[in-house]
């Protein structure tokens, strides 16, 4: 018996030593020490041995199965060890590698651009105000004093929107101006009136490097008692050196809009050669940045104003142009072609 004894404890022990994951360790418990397994037959036979041997048997057999329980158990931790070992091993994180890099949005170049008018007439005490750009025909051209079939609605090449009232005429498009915003805008409060008004517009014309039929506008408006032209060339004075430079210069000169009398556009002196000329300002010293006039009286009654009363000046730029003169884009389409490289420059 005691020769069976280490036989099986010698076995199972080699066995033991060559197992390296815990399924067959499982196995290995089975067969060892299970209910059929080589300990436990050996085992069962002391019973039947002569007393005398029987003590002896029994003391051995029980002492080989704590060893190989024991010997088991440490297997099994050691088995553990090495699994967690060697998953820690492949799964190990260098925390000092660099992230993975976000794409990171940013605001669209125009809106930067409109943010930064807007806030400059804000800072003069304007508010910001914004209107629909599927406009009625009224807002958009007769209440700015341009009347059907008048030769200055040639000065807007209009996308006409496919409805059609009850005597057959088309009065929704798309808003050629932010202007229409304004004549609501008046006839919903009274003076004084001090506003801008930044949104998209749509021209039907060709795409070149100047043009987009899609675009958009700021535009300003201040109605109120007494107000004159000193007023316009001292607001629109600052907001010029506020956005261009402390020391711009400005330059008026006579311009026809329908909605206002007198009309101008403003120029500032070229900020790229101080005016000597040069490829930004076309060798004039020169750069056209908006048009601006004292509103017309015909405006002003029309939206319920007395224009003995009351007088205002307005104001219209493109944004777009704006940013482009400031960062030297030379093509407007850029704006629209939503391409990154462009567009991660801002
Ligand atoms: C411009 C130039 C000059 C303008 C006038 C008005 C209104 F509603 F008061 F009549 N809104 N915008 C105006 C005047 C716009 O853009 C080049």
């Amino acid at each position: 018996m005691q020769e069976q004894l280490d036989d099986i404890r010698r076995k199972a022990l080699d066995e033991l030593a060559q197992i390296s994951n815990v399924g067959d360790l499982d196995e290995w418990r089975v067969n060892h020490l299970g209910r059929n397994g080589s300990l436990t037959t050996v085992l069962r036979q002391v019973g039947s041995l002569a007393p005398d041997e029987r003590k002896e048997a029994g003391a051995n057999g029980n002492k080989t199965k704590t060893l190989l329980e024991t010997s088991l158990e440490k297997r099994t931790e050691e088995i553990t060890n090495l699994v967690l070992e060697e998953k820690l091993k492949n799964d190990r994180i260098d925390v000092t590698l660099p992230g993975t890099p976000l794409m990171q949005g940013r605001m669209h170049p125009t809106m930067q651009t409109i943010q930064e008018i807007t806030n400059a007439f804000v800072a003069m005490g304007f508010q910001i105000l914004e209107g629909p750009e599927v406009e009625w025909d009224y807002y958009n051209f007769e209440a700015l004093n341009i009347p059907p079939g008048h030769p200055a609605r040639d000065m807007w090449n209009t996308f006409w929107v496919d409805y059609e009232d009850k005597d057959g005429n088309r009065p929704m498009l798309l808003r050629t101006h932010t202007s229409p915003m304004q004549v609501r805008t008046m006839e919903n409060r009274e003076p004084p009136v001090r506003v801008v008004i930044p949104g998209r517009c749509y021209r039907y014309e060709a795409t070149d490097a100047t043009h987009e039929s899609s675009f958009f506008q700021i535009e300003g408006l201040t109605v109120g008692e007494g107000i004159t032209f000193a007023d316009l060339k001292g607001t629109l004075y600052e907001f010029a050196r506020r956005i261009f430079g402390m020391d711009r210069q400005i330059r008026f000169r006579c311009d026809y809009f329908p909605f206002v009398e007198p009309g101008v556009d403003m120029s500032i002196d070229c900020f790229n050669c101080q005016g000597k000329g040069c490829r930004v300002c076309s060798s004039t010293g020169w750069i056209e940045i908006m048009g601006a006039g004292m509103v017309h009286p015909e405006v002003l009654r029309r939206v319920g104003y007395d224009p003995e009363k009351y007088t205002g000046f307005a104001f219209g730029m493109g944004p777009e142009r704006i940013a482009m003169l400031r960062h030297g884009i030379e093509d407007i389409r850029l704006f629209y072609s939503n391409d990154i490289r462009f567009l991660q420059q801002f």
